[in-house]
């Protein structure tokens, strides 16, 4: 298949570039290096060394396992771009990635509110508009996130929910209650790509996705210059990666509030089989097909727990800390989400388990020279505020 990735030297997108490749599609990667731009704007970076772009690719194509993957670098908000490298590359399938993915990071002002609404919304658009001047037949696999249903205090269903309002039935996208502008940013996506699929008949798959875990994959381990990237500041550091790398350094895990906030996980792996289970089983024309991609579901608790139980059985004293909580969420809630769409298509999921742990630990201790301390801190980034400035380190 030819396939475009957008976001593809991101965390996720540059191993389902690799993943995508080794099966042997024909694979087109694009990123405008916003990611490690963003990086550089607030003093951030990643655990481990990550070599750029270009020379990832080089070095894939140079090891000559599976199809040699080809490289774009521009900005998917750039209409010209994004319809010429569509044209020049005739895909039959997108897979999009290319977003401002970080809660935190949306709520930092007024302005980065803005750079993730316009950023996220105008390129999903412009890839929309794309496919339709190319060619409508397309696939499109978009990664959204379960953070756009919320916590709601029912059953949460793939995508629709069906109602029944005095004495009639219908069934309807199910209701949104995001957790930051950047969820937001997401449900705006979702009502956009539904719209095309009902009025240009186009084919789409939204994949709701939870919190990924995990950094290594079949293809990032075969040469150092593969591996992606693994954040844990508390701007871009997700629930257990973060909680792997304090614990495993003798910095308290960090819990926001009461602990109860439960939410979806993967294993990244998982993540590379289920956007691979979606592209193989395309959605029909005209259908906006939606799945719920996490694969167990955990309170904060119950992960800070399974973490620190791992440490402590090789010697290590870890401790958990409840801090005041610099989100605005729910503590202690129901929470039931359905996720059997990518079960029932063949997915067999990688469980948390110890030793995906321990491997992250023996990751996190390879690479403990380039921890900087400072970004272990208490966040910074509070919700209530919406003028988190003081973020900047301008380092
Ligand atoms: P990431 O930030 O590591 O990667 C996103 C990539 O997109 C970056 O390399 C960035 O440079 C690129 N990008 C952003 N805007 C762009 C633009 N305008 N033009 C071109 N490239 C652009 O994020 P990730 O963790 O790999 O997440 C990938 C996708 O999966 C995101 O859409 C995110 O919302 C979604 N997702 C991530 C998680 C998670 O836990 N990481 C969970 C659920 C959903
Ligand atoms: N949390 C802590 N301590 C920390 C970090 C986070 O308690 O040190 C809590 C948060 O308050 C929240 C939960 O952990 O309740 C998840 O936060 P997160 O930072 O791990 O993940 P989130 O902000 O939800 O965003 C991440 C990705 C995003 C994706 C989303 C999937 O960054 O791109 O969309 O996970 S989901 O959560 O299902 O919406």
């Amino acid at each position: 298949m030819r396939i475009i990735v957008y976001g593809a030297d991101g965390y996720i997108g540059w191993p389902m570039a690799l993943h995508l490749a080794a099966q042997g599609h024909d694979v087109l990667a694009i990123d405008n290096g916003a990611r490690r731009r963003w990086d550089a704007e607030g003093g951030t970076r990643p655990l481990n060394e990550i070599a750029s772009f270009t020379e990832r690719v080089e070095t894939w194509n140079a090891l000559g396992k599976g199809a040699p993957i080809r490289i774009a670098e521009g900005d998917i908000c750039d209409y010209d771009f994004v319809l010429e490298t569509m044209r020049a590359h005739d895909p039959e399938a997108l897979v999009h990635f290319g977003e401002q993915r970080s809660a935190p990071y949306s709520m930092i002002s007024r302005d980065h509110a803005v750079r993730t609404q316009v950023n996220n919304i105008v390129g999903n658009l412009n890839i929309l508009f794309a496919m339709r001047e190319v060619n409508p037949e397309i696939h499109l696999v978009k990664l959204g996130s379960m953070g756009e249903y919320g916590t709601p205090n029912i059953d949460i269903e793939e995508g629709y929910l069906t109602i029944t309002h005095n004495g009639r039935s219908d069934t309807l996208p199910y209701p949104k209650l995001p957790h930051s502008f950047y969820h937001l940013s997401k449900v705006a996506d979702s009502y956009n790509i539904h719209f095309t699929t009902r009025v240009w008949n186009f084919r789409a798959t939204d994949l709701n996705q939870g919190v990924v875990y995990g950094v290594a994959t079949d293809e990032t381990v075969l040469d150092p210059r593969l591996a992606t990237r693994f954040d844990y500041d508390s701007v871009w550091g997700t629930a257990l990666n973060r909680f792997v790398i304090q614990g495993s350094l003798g910095y308290p895990i960090t819990v926001y509030g009461r602990g109860g906030q439960t939410r979806g996980y993967l294993d990244i792996r998982d993540t590379m089989a289920c956007i691979t289970l979606a592209l193989e089983n395309p959605a029909a024309p005209g259908e906006f097909r939606v799945f719920n991609q996490f694969t167990e579901q955990f309170t904060l608790n119950e992960l800070a727990e399974t973490v620190a139980g791992v440490l402590g059985r090789r010697g290590l004293t870890p401790t958990i800390a409840h801090l005041d909580n610099p989100r605005v969420e729910k503590e202690e809630h129901y929470y039931n989400a359905r996720h059997s769409a990518l079960l029932d298509l063949g997915l067999q999921p990688h469980y948390l388990a110890d030793t995906l742990i321990d491997s992250l630990v023996d990751f996190v201790q390879a690479n403990a020279a380039n921890v900087d301390p400072e970004l272990l801190e208490t966040p910074t980034v509070t919700w209530r505020e919406g003028a988190n400035e003081v973020w900047y380190r301008h380092a």
